[in-house]
């Protein structure tokens, strides 16, 4: 057998769509160098809003070491600022997805070449491109599984994530520092090969390894197969965002996870991620009898009733859910008790660090770690009512969390203690 064999596909021969070529793969190549850096940041920046630092309760990435070395406090404002970062995360990586696709597609001959390594470089340039190809498909497909199945590595998906993104964006640093030139280069002579209106002037044959030796005849141009990836995006694009947008938009977000729990209408008729049902929350816990908010901190203990926790000074503000997942509601009008005047309560004039616990008893989300400066915030409350109606047992009756700018897991619901100081 010959290395040219056309019949095998390391020999060039085999592979004949006449669309691969330098131009074709150096536009994709552009569009995901843009794409995938945001992605990167918009990434890192939703992970530090978990306070994956504050406690091992909020993140179990065991080991994240230097990886971890930009966290920060996260703010509480803009109060929409989660809900702006996770829903472009989420959504542009939807929508990156036929674009990374169809880049993978153009450069397939090259998966195939043989020699598997002419040189050290060589070998180490093939290597790099392993940890691309797999760390992007790696991402793409835990970031999908994460937010249409509901996390199906539960706990897991963040370290796996997170680590994944490393190498992937490790990877493609080094692919865009050693790419860029070729494809500045394949791109500026494509626009010489048109005159100032656009009209072709003249037709050399493309140069370049990708460029199929034996193509078969086109049944599309290189241009219409761009407009057909770009469109493929732009139906991602418009069946997604309407989740991060929220309100009637809703209702085009086709491709948007969790049908399941229908909200219903009314004032407690937006959004539920996990309902009271799921959660093993027993309507004998929450009632007026049974419930007690246990509060904790320098002072000693206090438990309070809903009917005690009500004649403490209630206090509105307006502030929506925005879920790791991508999905957000509007702003809703939340009224309860300030965190603030709670850690008063139990001997804090400046608030300090605060863990939440839930009713709940099994599940990732029932307990979280907030930040003083999420404590101090005159807008972060246990929330008793929502948009004027008391809270339905889904959005979290008796009380829960609600926090400006905080990713929607930090927002605990049915909360049974609140320990100050103790992280
Ligand atoms: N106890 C508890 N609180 C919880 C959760 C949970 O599973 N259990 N889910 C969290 C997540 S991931 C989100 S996005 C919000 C969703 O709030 P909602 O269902 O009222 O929209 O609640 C948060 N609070
Ligand atoms: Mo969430």
């Amino acid at each position: 057998m010959r290395d040219d064999d056309p019949r095998l596909p390391s020999s060039p021969g085999f592979w004949r769509s006449p669309l691969r070529g330098p131009w074709f793969t150096s536009v994709l190549g552009v569009v995901l160098l843009v794409g995938v850096t945001v992605l990167f940041v918009t990434g890192l920046v939703s992970y530090a809003a978990y306070n994956p630092d504050l406690a091992r309760v909020n993140d179990q990435t065991p080991d994240k070491g230097i990886l971890g070395f930009y966290l920060f406090a996260w703010p509480t404002d803009p109060y929409w600022l989660y809900r702006l970062t996770q829903g472009l995360h989420v959504t542009l990586g939807i929508t990156l997805i036929p674009v990374l696709l169809a880049k993978l597609w153009s450069v397939v001959p090259r998966l195939f070449a043989l020699p598997p390594a002419c040189s050290l470089a060589h070998a180490l340039e093939r290597i790099s491109l392993l940890l691309l190809v797999g760390g992007g498909l790696f991402e793409f497909t835990t970031g999908v599984l994460n937010v249409q199945l509901d996390y199906v590595f539960p706990g897991s998906f963040y370290p796996l994530h997170f680590y994944g993104a490393w190498v992937f964006f490790a990877a493609f640093v080094a692919h865009a520092a050693l790419k860029l030139p070729t494809a500045v280069r394949s791109l500026r002579r494509r626009r010489e090969e048109h005159g100032a209106h656009g009209e072709r002037v003249s037709r050399a044959p493309e140069p370049g390894e990708l460029v199929s030796p034996r193509p078969l005849p086109p049944t599309v141009s290189r241009r219409g197969a761009l407009w057909f990836v770009g469109g493929a995006s732009l139906l991602l694009l418009v069946t997604t965002a309407g989740q991060s947008i929220g309100g009637v938009l809703r209702r085009t977000a086709l491709l948007a996870p969790h049908g399941g729990a229908d909200p219903g209408g009314g004032p407690n008729g937006f959004q539920i991620n996990k309902t009271a049902a799921y959660a093993g929350i027993d309507a004998a816990e929450t009632g007026e009898e049974a419930w007690r908010l246990v509060v904790t901190g320098r002072t000693g203990t206090v438990r309070l009733s809903r009917a005690q926790l009500l004649r403490m000074p209630l206090h509105s503000s307006a502030l929506p859910i925005a879920c790791v997942e991508g999905w957000s509601t509007q702003d809703q009008w939340w009224r309860g008790v300030r965190l603030r005047d709670l850690a008063a309560l139990v001997g804090y004039d400046d608030p300090p660090d605060l863990f939440v616990e839930s009713l709940q008893r099994r599940g990732a989300f029932r307990r979280a770690a907030l930040r003083a400066n999420q404590v101090a915030d005159p807008r972060s409350l246990l929330a008793l009512y929502v948009n004027g109606e008391e809270l339905s047992p889904d959005h979290g009756h008796p009380a829960r969390i609600i926090v400006p700018a905080a990713p929607g897991v930090l927002n605990t619901k049915w909360v049974a203690r609140l320990t100050f100081g103790a992280l």
